[in-house]
């Protein structure tokens, strides 16, 4: 009882540093639409293209279970348009207490051509966001490894986190070499850790300070925080405004890189307005703490490649060798699919300069899909 009455006095909006919002039908009518279109301009601009000379940010979004990451996430796709908010990354809607349930299960890449409606601009490089399952609140080994694994861009695409969880528990340390031997095809240039200003939600200390050293042994990579909720929790009440500052202390935040916001959900717009318009005033601030992660650094330009040797050039005999052809030419039947059951075979065309090695170059190629001696199939020319 003295809990609930505690939470109230938390939420309840007793003076002007609450956010309180009136929704319009229509975005053109709020307030801070053309503030919205110039920090999307700003915003636009920020992200670069593709004539830079390099690729669109990774940016991890990561927190503990539960605490609005996903929503984040469909916050800022619907910041980044003008339409609408749509459901892109799959959230949660947990009211009971205790509930520990995982909304997202899996890993998951968004790039701009899942989020970003925009047709005037197909060159921006709107950045590839990352999104996935909580964590626990810990600084375990388990933990560290996992998010390194994370951060250096070796997990794939839908892959379970709680798996690695296990694989790393049971078999460690063969475990993290496995995943270390994945390819890099995803590493994180920047991470925005997520929290609730929620005060009855205890600060996740362990899991902010693995966050903070694995990142800075992957890469040194920049760490932005944002804290959910502005809607609910007011900021003058001594416990929310505890927890604020503890967030950035415990991440060594500035002001810039670090942000209050208020997600689209049912609590911050009961009427669902948003389910055909977007919100400018939730946007607003959204969009000016993007415009601090977009801000490019020298780093961006440079390649992004983890310095670890391929897992293929780690084989070491015959056997082994012999067991990694196998086991890729298999992956390439599976990538190509069943004749007449799946698709018609792609047409590959290899063109080149003349004596450039096109014909060896096929006949290197139908060796090692047919699994048999070189052959001289395609006729070379002699030098
Ligand atoms: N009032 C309010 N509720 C929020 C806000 N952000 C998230 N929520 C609610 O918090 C709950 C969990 O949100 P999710 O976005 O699914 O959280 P998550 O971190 O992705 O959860 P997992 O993927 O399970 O770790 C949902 O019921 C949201 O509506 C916010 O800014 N204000
Ligand atoms: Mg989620």
């Amino acid at each position: 009882m003295e809990k609930d009455q505690d939470k109230l006095k938390n939420t309840l909006n007793e003076n002007k540093s609450s956010e309180v919002y009136h929704i319009h039908d229509n975005q053109q009518d709020d307030p801070m639409y053309s503030e919205k279109l110039r920090l999307l301009d700003d915003c636009q601009g920020l992200a670069g293209n593709d004539r830079q000379g390099r690729s669109p940010l990774n940016i991890a979004v990561i927190g503990q279970i539960g605490c609005g990451k996903s929503s984040f996430l469909n916050t800022v796709f619907a910041s980044l348009n003008t339409d609408y908010w749509r459901e892109i990354a799959p959230l949660g809607f947990f009211k009971i207490e205790g509930s520990q349930l995982h909304c997202t299960e899996r890993f998951r890449s968004y790039s701009k051509k899942d989020y970003y409606r925009a047709t005037n601009d197909e060159c921006v490089l709107m950045p590839t966001f990352l999104d996935m399952t909580g964590f626990p609140d810990e600084k375990s080994k388990t933990v560290l490894d996992l998010l390194e694994i994370v951060f250096s861009g070796r997990i794939n695409e839908q892959q379970k986190l709680a798996d690695i969880v296990e694989g790393v528990k049971s078999i460690s340390p063969e475990a993290v070499n496995y995943y270390n031997k994945e390819v890099s095809h995803l590493p994180v240039d920047r991470i925005i850790v997520v929290s609730t200003l929620d005060p009855d939600s205890p600060l996740p200390r362990y899991l902010l300070s693995a966050i903070s050293e694995a990142a800075k042994k992957v890469r040194d990579i920049p760490m932005y925080g944002v804290l959910t909720g502005r809607d609910k929790y007011n900021l003058s009440n001594e416990a929310v405004a505890d927890k604020l500052t503890k967030f950035r202390q415990v991440l060594g935040l500035p002001k810039h890189r670090f942000a209050c916001i208020t997600n689209y959900c049912e609590d911050s717009d009961p009427d669902t307005k948003y389910l055909t318009t977007t919100i400018p005033q939730f946007d607003v601030s959204v969009l000016r703490f993007l415009k601090q992660v977009l801000t490019p650094s020298r780093e961006d330009f440079s390649r992004k490649t983890v310095v670890t040797r391929p897992w293929y050039c780690q084989v070491k005999d015959e056997s082994e060798q012999k067991e990694l052809r196998d086991k890729l030419l298999d992956r390439c039947k599976q990538l190509v699919g069943i004749s007449g059951k799946d698709k018609n075979p792609l047409t590959i065309a290899v063109i080149g300069t003349p004596g450039g090695g096109k014909s060896a170059f096929l006949n290197t190629i139908f060796a090692a899909l047919s699994n048999e001696r070189w052959n001289r199939t395609c006729k070379m020319r002699r030098h």
